[in-house]
């Protein structure tokens, strides 16, 4: 059964032991991020603050740290169940015949039951505030010392392409400003700031947004999702928990959320209206420094009765967003194979902090062909930012990180099997040589071929034969180890 909400959420990770509640009071100004910086190194449970400092809001953090936890979160006992339910649609072709067609029709009709649907009244709307209210209500942390504020998150920012009228909803970060108004990160390359540019075509000053902030673990996992734009993500969130997303009419502006979110923030953006943003302790494990945002102004506060503050912070990792995002990795790869079928594994290693260092397996059939592979990573959604991609032979494994340094070093002429390219990067990178553009490299470490100029001997990996290991086997027993 799909979690209705996020205390649902919190129920399923307390009965299985993933949860720790907090009594003892603890600030959102550092303290907090703290606990939970020392709670994801250990591995250990989310946590549940019951008296952040100045609050009576319980925090929660760390809901998502652990594949455990995903897993609880998307209620699988292996991600790879959620790939292989993902496979499964896209090897769905029309069958031939009355028959055929017959027997897809449950495969579509639960396709159709993944549809968000609009419902008339919401949980999210039990305390509706269009006076009298603050961003400063919400137990807001402070995550860094040297962070430029404090920043809500775990946001789903909901907005509207002004072109086609879909919805999009992405997790940008959100730097309390002052009461009423917060800073809107959302990078150049995604959707929001797609809409923000799109918007003034459309003879407006104004976007309309609206943040949900906790809701059931499905859709605000899904808020992450690298998916291409105009795919709404609510239907996604649909597909992993396998029941529709209940969305419901916000107050002051023509949006939806999740109905059973715990806090919605609604407001608009005005184009053109900009303010210093950051800095942020990021999860590149440095600090992003200050830059230039557009402004939320918030106008009507909406929550749950008595809410839960569902937050994380980002940092050196691994931290919490290592684990939603090594699912994301496991998820994808179906899809990724799709376009790629020679594609076997990739992995995104915790230090690559996803953009700097991917790392690919494949079936290598052609001259050049693990360099087809690099060009069509960068070419494709927000794989496009990989800072360096290491593609090798499908007998590496590519999750087994020291595997891939040993071989990959062994198997490359730098010069030869280095390229360079340029193209956009990711906001967070800090050394590109302007924001958002710079150089990107990729590693051939595939074994050459005669058609790639190599015309050496190439010698094979170093193993012990079986019929020696099995006598050492016994040997080893008879020398007492
Ligand atoms: C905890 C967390 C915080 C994030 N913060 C930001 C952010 O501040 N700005 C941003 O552009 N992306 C941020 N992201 C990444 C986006 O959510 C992600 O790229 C998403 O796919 C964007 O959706 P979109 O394609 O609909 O724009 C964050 C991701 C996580 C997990
Ligand atoms: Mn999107």
């Amino acid at each position: 059964m799909a979690y209705k909400d996020l205390r649902d959420f919190v129920r399923a990770l307390e009965e299985k032991g993933e949860l720790k509640r907090i009594a003892v009071e603890v600030d959102p100004i550092l303290e907090i991020a703290e606990f939970a910086d020392r709670a994801v190194k250990q591995g250990g449970p989310a946590l549940l603050f019951e008296k952040p400092k100045g609050y009576s809001t319980p925090v929660l953090i760390n809901s998502f740290a652990s594949m455990r936890k995903m897993e609880i979160a998307l209620e699988v006992d292996n991600v790879e169940q959620i790939a292989q339910r993902i496979a499964e649609f896209l090897e769905m072709r029309i069958p031939e015949g009355l028959l055929g067609k017959l027997k897809m029709l449950p495969k579509l009709a639960e396709m159709g039951a993944f549809f968000p649907r609009t419902v008339s009244k919401g949980a999210c709307q039990e305390v509706v505030l269009t006076s009298g209210f603050s961003l400063f209500d919400l137990p807001v942390l402070q995550c860094w010392p040297e962070d430029g504020g404090r920043f809500i998150t775990l946001p789903l920012v909901f907005s509207r392409n002004p072109d086609t009228g879909k919805r999009n909803c992405g997790m940008y970060r959100m730097q309390v400003f002052d009461e009423r108004t917060a800073g809107m990160h959302w990078q150049t390359h995604k959707q929001g700031a797609e809409h923000y540019r799109r918007t003034p075509h459309h003879g407006r000053r104004r976007m309309d947004i609206a943040v949900a902030i906790g809701a059931d673990p499905a859709t605000m996992y899904s808020a992450i999702l690298p998916l291409p734009p105009d795919l709404d993500e609510m239907m996604i969130a649909g597909f992993l928990r396998q029941s529709p997303v209940e969305m419901v009419k916000c107050q002051t502006c023509d949006l939806e959320v999740p109905a059973a979110a715990e806090f919605v923030l609604e407001g608009y953006v005005e184009l053109g209206e900009l303010r210093t943003e950051g800095p942020f302790g990021d999860h590149t494990g440095f600090y992003s420094l200050e830059d230039e945002y557009p402004v939320f102004h918030l106008t009507c506060l909406t929550r749950r009765e008595r809410p839960i503050y569902a937050t994380t912070i980002v940092g050196p990792p691994p931290m919490e967003d290592y684990y939603m995002g090594k699912a994301v990795e496991r998820i994808f790869l179906p899809l990724m194979r799709l376009q790629l079928p020679e594609v076997r594994d990739i992995a995104m290693p915790a230090e690559g902090v996803f953009h700097n260092l991917i790392l690919v397996s494949m079936r290598k059939s052609y001259p050049g062909h693990a360099r087809k592979v690099m060009h069509s990573i960068w070419g494709t959604g927000q794989a496009m930012f990989s800072k360096c991609i290491v593609v090798v032979d499908e007998d590496v494994d590519v999750q087994n990180t020291r595997e891939v340094a040993w071989k990959a070093l062994n198997h490359i002429d730098p010069q030869r099997d280095i390229e360079f390219v340029m193209g956009p990067v990711d906001s967070l990178d800090h050394a590109s040589r302007l924001p958002n553009y710079g150089s990107k490299m990729g590693i051939d470490a595939t074994r050459k071929w005669p058609g790639e100029g190599f015309t050496r001997r190439w010698p094979g990996v170093i193993r012990m034969s079986d019929e020696v290991k099995r006598r050492v086997d016994e040997l080893w027993k008879r020398a007492g180890f």
